[in-house]
């Protein structure tokens, strides 16, 4: 089936799924983990309570390359570089939950959970971004259940 892209005008072509067929995916971000060049997906499972990498293989499919079961519902994520080590990490927000910031420590297969926020609320959205302009990224939450807000990189 081919749909027309109103932008361009160019047709969009149907592309092969990614991840399992049976899945609950309420989040989705993408970004480079794996530093080839290629965008990569993060997809959460809010039912399955899962977190999983999947590495853009350059012909139209994706491969997983990391699995992590949280314990908790994620219902946001966003891609970045939370660090400054020049690989990009992985924040996760939850239904009621503290959430996750996954530090990519090894090309998006292996990741260093820590904590973030009081875990109020539901996670709508999650940015990125010097708030403060002390040189590192901040997270920015919108929450339901609980006030959105600033959560500073103390570095
Ligand atoms: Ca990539
Ligand atoms: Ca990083």
């Amino acid at each position: 089936m081919t749909e027309l892209n109103s932008w361009s005008g160019r047709p969009f072509g149907a592309a092969p799924p990614v991840g399992p067929e049976e899945s609950f995916v309420h989040a989705a971000s993408a970004g480079d983990l794996n530093a080839d060049g290629l965008p990569d997906l993060v997809l959460c499972d809010q039912q399955k309570k899962t977190v999983a990498v999947f590495v853009n293989k350059g012909d139209g499919t994706f491969r997983r390359s990391f699995l992590q079961e949280t314990g908790r519902a994620p219902y946001a994520v966003t891609v970045g570089d939370v660090n400054g080590d020049g690989r990009q990490d992985i924040v996760v927000g939850y239904l009621s939950a503290v959430g996750s910031v996954f530090f990519n420590t090894s090309n998006g297969t292996a990741f260093r959970e820590i904590p973030w926020n009081d875990g109020k609320g539901e996670v709508y959205e999650i940015g990125i971004g010097d708030v403060d302009q002390d040189g590192w990224p901040d997270i920015v939450a919108a929450r339901s259940g609980a006030a959105s807000g600033i959560w500073f990189n103390m570095k």
